[in-house]
């Protein structure tokens, strides 16, 4: 049997060995996940992000034990995108989940590494979907808010919680309205903290100021105590809300086209320039180009059209540029 049908029978240490495989970057995950995909798509992504500190993991972790009273499997992806080296976050992670490591219901893995080729959002997405094959109804995916990665990253959920804490004072103002964008539940999280009222009115007011087409999802700000668990319940139901929206108000349909869309232009943008990397490795084509530079003699937005074209062989196609 393969991996991918072990997997889609539920087994746990295929869906690891899968995994491991993925972030090692293995030509031979291609292959399962190939025949993993049509046996995808049942999981309800939930994407968790904000900045390092805010209480995401203890969250989650939160969050995990209440789908679980609802009889939801769950899967949990945690990103760290320090050194997969300092194993820091990573080690917290573990200890926080620490009491579902013998739940069955729970899955839990950490991806800490970067890879040079296909990147964090890849293979987040490959993670979920074998977690998704595996059974799990919810996959949670933790990220630190800060880059295009990780807004590329929960773009791919369903539901986006960006998680705040009080005290951000005007700083408040400095986040990017991009995570104002992406969130469907804002959340304060600490709220045994000075300043969490405050921060949750800052928050509203800059919700309430985006002109947000009539019609769509209106995110509320709810206050949470991830570590004595109050507002968790008033959370998971917001979530749930969000869900019953997508589905209610035909959202749904959008969403999945455009996430479908990013998913098969970032695979395709991976094979072409794995290919160029492959076409040149023949020869010193990269070593004339950048000593060309040097000299000025050749320009990198020409040598890049020769590669293209010489590549693809067929000119006619090429865009004229
Ligand atoms: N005071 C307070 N501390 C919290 C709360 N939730 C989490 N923490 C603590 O904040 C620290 C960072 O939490 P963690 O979940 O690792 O944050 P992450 O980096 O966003 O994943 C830990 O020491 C938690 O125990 C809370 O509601 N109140
Ligand atoms: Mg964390």
């Amino acid at each position: 049997m393969t991996l991918a049908e072990q997997v889609v029978q539920g087994n746990i240490r295929a869906a690891a060995r899968l995994m491991r495989d993925i972030d090692d970057n293995r030509p031979s995950a291609v292959q399962e996940l190939k025949q993993l995909y049509p046996h995808t798509g049942q999981a309800y992504i939930i994407g968790i992000t904000g900045p390092p500190g805010a209480g995401k993991s203890t969250l989650v972790d939160q969050l995990t034990a209440s789908f679980r009273s609802r009889g939801q499997k769950v899967g949990v992806v945690a990103i760290d995108p320090t050194s997969p080296f300092t194993g820091g976050a990573i080690l917290g992670d573990r200890i926080r989940m620490n009491r579902h490591s013998c739940d069955e219901g729970v899955f839990i893995r950490s991806l800490a590494t970067r890879g040079a080729l296909g990147g964090l959002s890849r293979s987040t997405t490959d993670v979920g979907m074998v977690m998704d094959a595996l059974g799990m109804d919810i996959v949670i995916i933790e990220t630190v808010g800060v880059g295009q990665d990780e807004v590329d990253i929960v773009k791919a959920a369903h539901t986006t919680c960006v998680v705040m804490v009080p005290g951000l004072g005007d700083d408040i103002q400095a986040i990017k309205a991009g995570i104002l964008e992406i969130g469907d539940v804002f959340v304060v999280n600490k709220a045994d903290r000075d300043g969490a009222d405050r921060t949750t009115r800052e928050l509203t007011t800059m919700l309430e100021m985006r002109n947000a087409p009539e019609g769509s999802w209106n995110p509320q700000v709810l206050k949470t105590e991830a570590q004595r668990g109050s507002g968790i319940e008033e959370l998971t139901a917001e979530i749930l809300a969000h869900r019953d929206f997508l589905f209610a108000s035909g959202t749904i349909d959008n969403f999945l086209r455009e996430r479908n869309q990013r998913h098969f232009l970032d695979i395709l943008r991976d094979g072409l320039f794995r290919n160029a990397l492959a076409f040149m490795a023949g020869d010193d084509t990269l070593t004339r180009v950048v000593e060309g530079m040097g000299s000025r003699s050749i320009d990198p937005y020409s040598a890049a059209e020769v590669v293209l074209q010489d590549m693809l062989g067929n000119r006619a196609r090429l865009a004229d540029s």
